[in-house]
């Protein structure tokens, strides 16, 4: 791409937006400062290291593209892929089961801040922070239910693991100098009619004031309900409701994943409401075809009206921004810089809003020109700010990044089986 008509047209778009009041190079700033926690598990399908078992816990990869990260080494040299062609510096979210076990078999309840001794020190050469998650599925002891579950055996089992995980996650935030945010989502649930509603969310209740009873200064919780997984479609433990109340009586954070809710449920209406009765926020931005499907995130309406809430409730430093997709049926690291470039450029236009005014219109009773202007901006030229981003970002601009992820392709991925 030539770099004089980016250049050029990236002027242009500086007088076009001062004209509507925004001050653009503001705005890189604080585009450049949004980090993105991209998803270990998009590399391999959220297999792990811990044991080639299936995936369980009512989620899917489908799709069986060539290439996959088979083992840390390819892993870390893939999200290293990735990140080269996403602009900015951004964060990496792992899961309990891609610890460095060293070939050993560590169970759960057996998790050490040592089994990601590696992670932390390569992290740190890499300039890349971490985040972290607990992990109740695809194991022997998982079943429909984990921290719910009546058997105080394996209930204390789980109960173990995910206080182990936050004593990880506080390793890693007092490392790396930033609160580490752990998530927590576990699949307990039910095929069929449950006439025990109540009983499971008591001991889920009870299981979490256990986990959480250790305070921690490094690490910072968060907490993720969900509509239903697959094979536990009739009742989900950790609904909405459970962790809305749960959240805001022990002040944790809320996880919104985009896939979590009704098909024509707003997350992006969430925000503000949650905002007034937790402290932040973290987002699992995916792209729900129909349920739950974790296709790779694009730019479309929903995740647009999410980034645009977030920045209308001026909630930038209160909302951290994640990614949770695992497509298995294109490249895998191609996937990761679509769906973060994708949220990036949400992000972008929705700092690009010329707010004050849309907002004066509002006050006046303005409605056709608060709606016009709206329709305006859908087509002002963010996209000459978005290359301009990348350029100073030295990443590829626009579709050259396909080229590079062709190139990784030919000379490593397509070389696994
Ligand atoms: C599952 C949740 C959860 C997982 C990851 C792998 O529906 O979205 O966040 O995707 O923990
Ligand atoms: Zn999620």
């Amino acid at each position: 791409m030539n770099e004089q008509n980016i250049r050029q047209a990236y002027a242009l778009a500086v007088e076009r937006y001062a004209a509507i009041g925004i001050d653009v190079e503001m705005v890189m700033q604080q585009l450049q400062g949004v980090q993105l926690s991209l998803h270990c598990w998009q590399a391999d399908d959220v297999t792990g290291f811990e044991s080639a078992g299936e995936l369980t816990g009512g989620i899917q990869a489908t799709g069986n593209y060539p290439g996959k990260a088979r083992n840390i080494d390819e892993l870390r040299a893939d999200v290293l892929k990735a990140a080269s062609l996403i602009p900015g510096k951004h964060r990496l979210n792992l899961h309990e089961i891609y610890g460095d076990f060293g070939g050993k078999f560590v169970d759960r309840d057996e998790v050490e801040p040592a089994h990601f001794e590696s992670w932390m020190q390569w992290a740190a050469e890499q300039g890349m922070k971490l985040d972290f998650n607990s992990t109740s599925f695809s194991h022997p002891k998982s079943g429909d239910l984990s921290l719910a579950h009546p058997d105080e055996g394996i209930r204390s089992f789980w109960i173990e693991h995910t206080k182990r995980c936050r004593a990880v996650a506080e390793e890693m935030g007092k490392r790396q100098g930033d609160p580490c945010i752990m998530n927590l989502w576990v699949h307990d649930g039910s095929k069929d009619i449950t006439v025990n509603r109540m009983k499971y969310r008591a001991l889920l209740k009870d299981s979490l004031d256990q986990v959480f009873a250790t305070e921690y200064q490094h690490m910072k919780d968060c907490i993720e309900s969900k509509v239903f997984g697959i094979g536990l479609e009739s009742y989900t433990v950790g609904s909405n409701d459970f962790y809305i109340g749960y959240a805001a009586q022990n002040q944790k954070i809320i996880t919104l994943d985009t896939g979590h809710f009704h098909p024509t449920e707003s997350v992006a209406d969430k925000v503000s409401s949650m905002l007034l009765y937790v402290p932040e926020l973290m987002l699992h931005v995916s792209r729900p075809v129909r349920w739950d499907s974790d296709h790779v995130t694009i730019m479309n309406d929903e995740t647009l009206d999410l980034c645009k809430e977030i920045v209308r409730c001026d909630a930038l430093d209160r909302v951290h921004v994640g990614l949770d997709y695992f497509d298995a049926s294109i490249n895998r690291i191609g996937a990761y810089v679509i769906g973060s470039r994708a949220t990036q450029k949400c992000m972008l236009q929705a700092l690009l809003e010329p707010l004050h005014l849309l907002r004066k219109y509002e006050a006046n009773g303005q409605g056709f020109e608060r709606l016009a202007l709206l329709e305006e901006c859908k087509s002002l030229p963010w996209n000459a700010v978005w290359d301009m981003f990348c350029l100073k970002n030295n990443v590829p601009v626009g579709e050259s990044f396909i080229a590079e992820v062709q190139k990784y392709e030919a000379e490593v991925t397509s070389k696994r089986n």
